[in-house]
C-alpha cells in the first residue's frame, strides 16, 4: 500500500510545502481542528506561505504519533449520502506533545513568527465555571500552573506563559483565537486568561487587557472521531495507507470577528465570514445546532439510538427536534425568521446525514460544560418572558435521566463528565425519585447558577418530564411534544 512521502506532496499541493513557515500555533489538534481551521489554512497557503500551523496536543500524544511518520499530512474526507470526496491537507507542519516537548512548545509560543494562537481544547479545557464563565481557581490544573508557572499543563497556563515571555522579550503579543463552542468565546477566553494573569501579576494582567486581542468566532462542522470503517473507505478511495485521516460532512462554516492587531491570514479569500460582531451567529449556532444536538443526544441515547442519523430516522424524534427549534429556540433569536428557518432546515438535513457515524454518546459527553450555553440560556430567557419551556426542559430532563448512569434497559451508561462522580452520588441518593433527582441536580451551581433552582415552574416541569422518562421512556416522552 502506498504511504505518504514528500514526492507525493509535490504533486498534490498547490504550494511548495518546503517554503511554508509557521504563523499559527494551535492548541488541541483533534479531528475538529484538522477538518476545519487546518483545511481553510491549507487553501490559504497557496496565496500566503507564512501561515502554516504548528499543532500542540495538551492531553494525549496519539495524533502526533500517528501523523509524524507521514510528515503531519493527512486525508480529509467529506461524505454524504451520495458521494465521498478526499483531499490531502498539508497545513499542519509539526505537532508538539505538551508533556514531552514542553520546552519546545513554550519556545514556539514566544516565536515572533507566531502571530495567532488558536484553540480547540473543548469546553472543559478552559478550566472555567460554565455557569458564570469565570476561571475556576480551584481547578487542579489551574492550581498546578499557578504554583509552577514554568511548567504549565492547562490552556490558560500556556497562553499566559507565552504572553508573559513575549512581553518580557519586547515581542508583540499573539492574538488568542478560541474556536470552541463557548458562549461569546472570545470574551470568555479573555476573561479567563486575564484572571489567570492577574493571579500572577497585576502588571501582566493590565498589559494583556491593553494589548491582546481575543476575537470571537463561530465554528461549525460536524466531525465525529474517525472509525476503522472510515479508514477503510478512505484507503479504498485514495490507495494511501493514512494512519489518521478525518471524516466529516461537506458543510463548513466559520464566522470570525476581524480583530487581529498582530496580523492574520487572508481568511476572507477562502470563505471565512469576517464580521464586526460574531455574537448573533454564535448564539444562533449554540442554541439551534448545539442545543438541539444535546437534547437529541440524551433523549436519543435513552431511546436506544447509537447514532444521530438513527435518531433522525424516527419520525417522532425528527418532529420533536423540529418543534423544539421552531417553537422554543428560534423565537429567542434576533434574526429574520426566514434566515432562521433556512438555518434550521439545513441543520436537520445535516443531522440526518447517514454517512456520518456520530454517536449520541459522544455528544452526551461533558453535559455540565455544555448545558448552560446550549439549553439553559434559552430557558432563562423564555422563563423571564413567561414563555413555555416544555421541550427545552425535556432536553434537560433527558440529561438528568442520562447522568443517573443506568439506561432504560437497566444497562450501565458510561457517563463522561468532569462532574460525573457528583452526579452519581446525587442519583444514588435520589433512587429514581424524580423530585429528589431534580432537586439534587438543580443544586449543581456550576450548571444551573443560583436562579434556575429557585424557579418553581421550571422545577415542576422537570419533575414531570423526569418522571415520564423513568416510567414510560424517551420515545413516549418526545412523542407527546412532537408538534
Ligand atoms: C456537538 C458538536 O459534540 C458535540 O457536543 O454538538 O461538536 C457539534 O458537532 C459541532 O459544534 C458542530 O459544529
Amino acid at each position: 500500500m502506498f504511504k505518504y512521502s514528500p514526492a507525493h506532496f509535490d504533486q498534490t499541493f498547490s504550494y511548495d510545502r518546503t517554503l511554508i513557515s509557521p504563523g499559527i500555533l494551535h492548541l488541541g489538534v483533534g479531528a475538529f481542528h484538522r477538518a476545519h481551521m487546518a483545511a481553510y489554512v491549507d487553501t490559504i497557503l497557496a496565496i500566503q506561505n507564512d501561515w502554516g500551523i504548528i499543532g500542540a496536543s495538551l492531553r494525549r500524544p496519539d495524533t502526533k504519533l500517528a501523523l509524524a511518520p507521514q510528515h503531519f499530512c493527512y486525508t480529509l474526507a467529506t461524505r454524504d449520502e451520495t458521494s465521498t470526496r478526499t483531499r490531502l491537507i498539508g497545513s499542519v507542519l509539526d505537532i508538539l506533545d505538551a508533556h514531552t516537548q514542553r520546552a519546545e512548545l513554550l519556545a514556539k509560543l514566544a516565536d515572533p513568527r507566531i502571530r495567532i494562537v488558536s484553540l480547540t481544547v473543548t469546553e472543559k479545557g478552559y478550566c472555567y465555571d460554565p455557569s458564570s464563565g469565570d476561571l475556576d481557581e480551584n481547578h487542579p490544573d489551574v492550581v498546578h500552573d499557578l504554583a509552577r508557572p514554568d511548567e504549565p499543563v492547562s490552556a490558560p497556563g500556556f497562553l499566559v506563559h507565552g504572553l508573559l515571555a513575549r512581553w518580557r522579550a519586547g515581542i508583540a503579543p499573539f492574538t488568542v483565537l478560541s474556536c470552541d463552542n463557548l458562549p461569546a468565546n472570545g470574551k470568555t477566553t479573555a476573561r479567563i486568561v486575564s484572571r489567570f494573569a492577574a493571579l500572577c501579576s497585576s502588571e501582566l494582567a493590565s498589559h494583556i487587557s491593553r494589548n491582546v486581542a481575543f476575537p470571537s468566532s463561530m465554528v461549525d462542522r460536524i466531525v465525529p472521531p474517525t472509525t476503522a470503517a472510515d479508514r477503510k473507505i478512505i484507503r479504498d478511495l485514495t490507495n494511501v495507507d493514512d494512519a489518521w485521516p478525518v471524516m466529516t460532512e461537506p458543510f463548513s462554516q466559520w464566522v470570525l470577528e476581524d480583530t487581529f492587531p498582530s496580523g492574520r491570514a487572508a481568511f476572507e479569500r477562502v470563505g471565512v465570514q469576517l464580521v464586526d460582531r460574531v455574537e448573533p451567529f454564535e448564539r444562533m449556532k449554540l442554541r439551534i445546532l448545539n442545543g438541539a444536538h444535546s437534547a437529541l443526544a440524551y433523549l436519543g441515547y435513552l431511546a436506544g439510538h447509537d447514532y444521530v442519523a438513527d435518531v433522525m430516522r424516527s419520525p417522532a424524534f425528527a418532529a420533536f427536534i423540529r418543534a423544539l427549534i421552531s417553537e422554543e429556540i428560534m423565537p429567542t433569536l434576533d434574526l429574520p425568521g426566514e434566515e432562521l428557518g433556512h438555518y434550521r432546515d439545513n441543520i436537520l438535513t445535516r443531522f440526518a446525514n447517514p454517512a456520518l457515524k456520530h454517536r449520541t454518546w459522544q455528544i452526551a459527553m461533558d453535559g455540565s460544560q455544555k448545558l448552560p450555553q446550549r439549553l439553559l440560556a434559552t430557558i432563562r430567557e423564555r422563563l423571564d418572558n413567561n414563555q413555555s419551556v416544555d421541550r427545552l426542559a425535556l432536553g434537560v430532563a433527558g440529561w438528568m435521566r442520562y447522568v443517573t448512569g443506568i439506561d432504560e434497559r437497566g444497562r450501565p451508561i458510561d457517563v463522561r463528565d468532569p462532574l460525573a462522580s457528583r452526579f452519581r452520588k446525587i442519583a444514588d441518593q435520589a433512587d429514581r425519585n424524580p423530585s429528589l433527582l431534580v432537586a439534587g441536580l438543580l443544586r449543581v451551581q456550576e450548571i444551573f447558577g443560583d436562579d434556575l433552582p429557585r424557579h418553581s415552574d421550571f422545577r415542576t416541569c422537570l419533575i414531570g418530564h423526569v418522571g415520564k422518562l423513568f416510567d414510560t421512556g424517551a420515545d413516549l416522552a418526545i412523542a407527546a411534544l412532537s408538534s
